[in-house]
């Protein structure tokens, strides 16, 4: 894996994980971790769990033993390495936008067409389109739910660049991230709102607009932290991105893609309606899909909230066991950083046995006040 920020975090957590719940044809190795700079990568690989790390991409992709080459730095790289990966003969993941430019894009859609001729292939990583309500959302329209597609809304709203000394981090350069808001997160609304409804965006009408156009310069920068330096720099890509689209299809849409939609965290957000119903996503309430079903009896009919934690759904069955949410994993995650935390620290980690042993006798009291016809019964005088 080339790069090893909050992408680079995020996509070491799913090769950890992915062979572990589901059953792949192969295995995930997390052989080497790239990066310039030689101390920060090997403390990242330390971190997320690789086994050797390299300053330079190129003598890891001229390598025999590596066959998958992830790429998750800045947009500015990812044509020259991926397109090197790709005549090297590895398959490549690279994350989105896939580019910089639709020149590097069209560069790197050779490549990856060349080499799919060899069987070596490339993807982007447009994460949301694989959260299970989303994939739901696609179902449903391919199977007809929603009749005839008259009208798509998506937006992507984050706020994280509301405060205008928030560093200038790679994200805000031009030269580096190719677009701001537009590129970073009205890339996923596109690919979102396509895939969904199965049609390609044919033309569109837009309007991008920076707000704020200078902040402190960047220090220390990693993922999506940053300290603010006293000297400043100027913003060279939009912080806003509207525009309609018309699809092939010849639907017309509404984009927005935001940094300052103030409040709202990171909400992906998708509204398609048809002639016999609508649905609703909102990364921010991943487990849930909103349907409509306007073939319902009138009067009967409403939005409903479809818990999309069900093993019918897609990817949900190889996760936990029915109703557990996408998210349940981390409850076990956050018990074991505080267990290993009050252990090393010498101290009682909580609930104690002392804890447990409270909620027993509630129950034995419970029990014990069934079998007397209900009587109040005191939990502490349990034995
Ligand atoms: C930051 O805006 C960011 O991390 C994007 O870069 C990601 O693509 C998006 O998934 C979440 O927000």
């Amino acid at each position: 894996m080339v790069g090893y920020g909050f992408m680079g975090a995020a996509h070491s957590q799913g090769w950890r994980v992915a062979p572990r719940f589901f059953d792949l044809p192969a295995t995930p190795t997390m052989d080497i971790l790239v990066g310039r700079n030689a101390e920060a990568v090997s403390a990242a690989a330390d971190k997320w769990g690789w086994a050797e790390t390299a300053t330079d991409w190129r003598e890891v992709i001229a390598r025999d033993d590596v066959d998958v080459i992830d790429i998750v730095t800045p947009g500015d790289s990812h044509a020259e390495i991926a397109i090197a990966a790709l005549e090297a003969g590895k398959h490549v993941l690279c994350e989105k936008p896939l580019a910089n430019s639709v020149e590097e894009a069209r560069l790197m859609a050779d490549a990856a067409a060349h080499a799919a001729e060899r069987g070596v292939y490339a993807m982007v990583g447009f994460t949301y389109r694989r959260v299970p309500a989303a994939t739901f959302a696609r179902d449903l329209v391919a199977a007809g739910r929603l009749g005839e597609i008259y009208q798509v809304r998506a937006s992507y709203l984050q706020d994280w660049l509301i405060d205008p000394e928030a560093p200038l981090a790679w994200r805000l350069q031009k030269h580096l991230a190719g677009s701001g808001a537009l590129g970073d997160i009205g890339a996923h609304a596109v690919d979102l709102a396509q895939y969904v409804t199965g049609s390609s965006l044919a033309s569109v009408s837009g309007t991008i607009d920076t707000i704020i156009r200078e902040r402190p310069l960047a220090e220390n920068a990693h993922g999506l932290s940053a300290t603010a330096s006293t000297e400043r720099g100027e913003v060279t890509v939009d912080d806003i991105a509207l525009f309609t689209g018309r699809f092939e299809s010849g639907v017309l849409g509404s984009f927005e893609a935001t940094r300052f939609s103030t409040g709202r965290k990171n909400a992906l957000r998708l509204e398609v309606s048809g002639s016999k119903g609508a649905l609703s996503f909102d990364l921010e309430n991943l487990n849930s899909l909103e349907f409509y079903d306007a073939t319902l009896p009138a009067g009967t009919q409403g939005f409903s909230t479809i818990q999309v934690t069900e093993p019918e759904h897609p990817y949900i069955a190889a996760w936990w066991p029915a109703g557990h949410t996408l998210g349940y994993e981390h409850g076990f995650a956050h018990q074991a950083k505080d267990f290993v935390e009050a252990v090393a620290a010498g101290s009682q980690p909580t609930p104690s046995f002392a804890d447990g042993l409270q909620v027993q006798q509630v129950l034995a009291a419970v029990e014990s006040s069934s079998d007397s016809g209900s009587a109040w019964t005191n939990v502490t005088d349990q034995k």
